[in-house]
């Protein structure tokens, strides 16, 4: 394990501050202070890299590569000293030198190159997969700009750009020979040569795709490996403008700024699908550019490509990633002049896929002239492919046309990409049992009967060393006081904290670190907004995308029927809240964007009305991102998990809080089941339409949300409230949420919910008054998160599709 003392640290930090800023360490600025602990840091995992990669590819372990279209890592600074075991050491050591690590720490720029779940799955999986000593890579894309910044302006949401690279990105490294040529347009010449076809891509255009490594951080065990992102490039970097005339100066310039914008922008897009040209260009940049580095540095240290499916297992993260597919099978037919039915069996055997959402307006497919325009040799090869398959069903299903149209992979002008990531891989799974359960017998039901045997369940995680261990040090302190700390190597030993449930002193204690967590929150409100919330309320909150589908509407419409309450009966006796909301609205999603209007409108309402004593607040966070759910997780009493049942594939917030001592009311969705499994009924609470119920309606009708409302004086009330000028002087307003929920017909079942939602959250008033019930509650959620770590999942991964990893050995 890295070793260092504390006065060789203090030595260096200073040594690598005046090397960098070229000043006394007592005339720089925090952020100076910041940058150099961040480059000390990279050194000295420099060494630990460079021998993880020898050993690497001395034993020729196997390689995983997760390619995703998103990391969302956050900070590094924290994790990184955590990982490396020498937290607490540079802590003491900066004290020494009168410099706050805490307040260093949070200068760093978020890296917030993703949109929400799927983004930071990954970011979670790198953690995980160093930290079990498995050696597996990211591959991805280094967005010049990351997910925007949102302000709340006026109660909207304005979008600002993430300048996330303003200042230097200390973590990562510039690998110009490792550089790749990614290939656009043009024409394929076919040529029939000594008796074989050969495939001759002509007149396309050049991008250099040039990566930048990160280190990733092992937890004390040595290990480094690497998040590779791809940034576009002109071939030529360096221009001579002075050699071009007008007309060609101006041509370059286009040129070169129409090749930057491949790598320029995070699409703030999640689970709504828009064909766009540079979306694809997009995902092939990095996939081509991956594939091509993989395969050389595969050549290089091993050789025997036909042997590459025992040595490397390439997943993707969704279906953006999927041309991984058709470029695998490109260099092995095209360049390394494999027959296809060898290039077919190594490439699906390489390759395994994840399913993230089954909400139809995500499922990406290209529309075929763009796509043959864009990428004519990848197009070809998906054309074989889909040939190939219907020729496989023709013989399956005969006479069976509309089964085999469903079922193809291009069909009526797109290639369907989920389609073509099912057929063309070994694995594909869900991140919940429920949702696995509806791909199989629902969404992917033909291709289920026809590959059985390739679907399986990975139930999501999250790492416990970022959620728990680095974001909540008093109880994890706590944790280790009770039951020893075997539980930061085995996550699922935390099940013994559950002997501590009904004890005391350790409610006591728990019931503390909530307030203390609480209190940080609150100061960062108050710095905020200027509002000032009671920590001895109830934290009550929701953070996540906003989408219809995810209910915020849900949440809205209860807290404006609890201040109805209020306002007809001042002295009702109920605890009081502090409701928090945080997310962002994708920009173009105006729903979405409406629906923050909203919570920011009866936050102003509510906030302001004397005559409730202050028993509501209500909260819209600003800029939701990794940073801030690391500080509101932890302070969060009652974590809100309302999705419509069957439509959140898993949730990956849900395990965050309920690790951090956070009781739950939840639909029966995604992994609230799994949640609820382990926690038992007694310490989750539970309402809503069931997945049965939901896929009925779906299936035969026979909801009307206009009779749901006309049946519950509450809910005629607070649906007029969002156009009688209650909220807003403004009647439009709000107009579009109600007509949704009315004149669309409600299509997440928010009214149909809203009784028995309103009755949960009267049991959480209930519990919450019960002291020692709601701190038992508690107790028991943080010792059943163990199974949630992303240690278990990936140890799934590893075993169960891409067969990797020496599990355990380091231990
Ligand atoms: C093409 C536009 C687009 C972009 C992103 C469509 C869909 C996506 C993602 C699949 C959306 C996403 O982040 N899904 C979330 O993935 C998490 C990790 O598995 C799950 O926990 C969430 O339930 C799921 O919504």
């Amino acid at each position: 394990m890295f070793k260092i003392n504390k006065e060789v640290f203090i030595k260096d930090y200073k040594r690598k501050f005046v090397e960098i800023h070229g000043v006394p360490l007592e005339e720089g600025s925090d952020i100076e202070k910041y940058q150099a602990l961040g480059i000390l840091v990279k050194d000295y995992v420099i060494d630990m890299w460079i021998n993880t990669n020898k050993r690497y590819n001395d034993n020729k372990e196997k390689q995983v590569y997760y390619f995703s279209m998103e990391f969302l890592l956050g900070r590094l600074l924290g994790n990184s000293l955590l990982n490396l075991g020498i937290r607490d050491l540079c802590k003491e050591g900066l004290k020494e030198l009168n410099i706050d690590l805490d307040k260093l720490e949070e200068l760093e720029q978020d890296q917030g190159l993703g949109n929400g779940g799927l983004g930071r799955l990954a970011a979670c999986f790198l953690d995980s997969m160093a930290s079990l000593n498995i050696p597996g890579h990211g591959c991805g894309i280094r967005y010049k700009y990351g997910f925007f910044e949102q302000k709340i302006i006026n109660g909207s949401q304005v979008e600002t750009p993430d300048v996330w690279l303003r200042k230097d990105n200390v973590w990562e490294i510039k690998k110009h020979n490792k550089a790749e040529v990614v290939k656009f347009g043009g024409e394929v010449k076919v040529e029939y040569i000594d008796g074989s076809l050969k495939f001759n891509h002509i007149n396309y255009d050049s991008v250099l795709a040039t990566p930048y490594d990160t280190p990733i951080v092992g937890y004390k065990n040595d290990v480094i490996n690497s998040l590779r992102l791809w940034s576009a490039e002109p071939i030529n970097n360096e221009f001579d403008f002075s050699s071009f005339s007008r007309g060609e100066y101006l041509k370059a310039i286009e040129y070169k700024n129409s090749v930057e914008a491949i790598s320029q922008v995070l699409y703030p897009e999640d689970s709504f699908y828009e064909g766009k040209l540079l979306r694809l260009k997009q995902q092939y940049f990095f996939v081509s550019a991956g594939i091509q580095s993989i395969i050389r540095h595969y050549k290089k240290h091993i050789g025997d490509l036909y042997l590459l499916n025992d040595r490397i297992a390439i997943h993707i993260n969704d279906t953006h990633p999927t041309m991984a597919i058709p470029e695998l099978m490109r260099i092995l037919i095209d360049e390394e002049n494999f027959s296809w039915d060898d290039a077919w069996r190594v490439t699906t055997n390489t390759i395994s896929y994840t399913n993230h959402t089954i909400l139809a307006e995500a499922l990406e497919k290209w529309e075929v002239n763009m796509f043959k325009k864009l990428l004519p040799r990848i197009y070809m090869i998906i054309e074989e492919i889909d040939r190939r398959f219907r020729e496989e069903l023709n013989n399956r299903y005969p006479y069976q046309e509309e089964k085999i149209h469903k079922m193809a992979i291009i069909e009526d002008g797109f290639v369907k990409m989920a389609h073509l990531a099912v057929v063309g891989s070994h694995s594909v799974n869900g991140v919940a049992k429920l949702h696995t359960e509806i791909l199989k017998k629902q969404e992917m039901s033909d291709f289920y009967y026809m590959f059985p045997r390739k679907f399986n369940n990975k139930t999501n995680g999250i790492t416990h060393r970022r959620w728990l261990i680095k974001s909540n040090p008093e109880l994890t302190k706590l944790l280790k006081m009770t039951i020893g700390d075997s539980w930061i190597k085995h996550p699922t030993d935390m099940e013994a904290f559950k002997r501590f449930k009904d004890d005391a002193v350790v409610q006591e204690k728990l019931s503390e670190i909530k307030k203390n967590n609480k209190e940080r929150l609150a100061k960062k409100i108050k710095e905020q907004q200027g509002i000032i919330v009671d920590t001895n309320s109830i934290f009550d909150v929701q953070v996540k995308r906003i989408h219809a589908y995810k209910r915020q509407t849900l949440n809205a419409l209860r807290i404006m029927g609890i201040y109805n309450k209020l306002l007809g009966d001042p002295n009702l006796d109920i605890p009081p809240r502090t409701f928090i909301f945080g997310g962002k609205a994708a920009p173009g999603y105006y729903l979405a964007k409406k629906t923050i209007e909203l919570i920011n409108a009866i936050g102003k309402k509510i906030n302001n009305d004397k005559r409730i004593n202050d028993k509501l607040k209500v909260i819209f966070m600003e800029n939701y991102n990794v940073s801030l759910a690391e500080l509101i997780i932890p302070a969060t009493d009652l974590s809100e998990q309302i999705s419509t049942t069957t439509k959140e594939a898993s949730g990956t917030s849900n395990m965050k809080f309920m690790m951090n001592g956070a009781v739950t009311i939840a639909t029966l969705d995604g992994a609230n089941v799994e949640i609820r499994d382990e926690v038992g009924d007694e310490n989750i609470i539970i309402f809503g339409l069931t997945e049965k119920e939901v896929v009925n309606y779906y299936r035969n009708g026979g909801y009307s949300s206009w009779a749901v409302r006309n049946s519950d004086n509450r809910l005629i009330n607070v649906t007029e409230q969002l156009v009688n000028g209650f909220y807003d002087q403004d009647r439009e307003r709000f107009r579009i949420i109600y007509r949704d929920l009315l004149d669309y017909n409600d299509e997440f079942f928010v009214l149909k919910d809203f009784d028995s939602y309103m009755n949960a959250q009267e049991k959480v008033d209930e519990l919450y008054r019960n002291k020692a019930k709601w701190q038992s509650m508690a107790a028991v959620n943080i010792a059943h998160s163990g199974i949630f770590s992303s240690d278990r999942t990936i140890q799934e991964y590893a075993t169960g599709i891409w067969g990797s990893g020496f599990l355990y050995k380091n231990l």
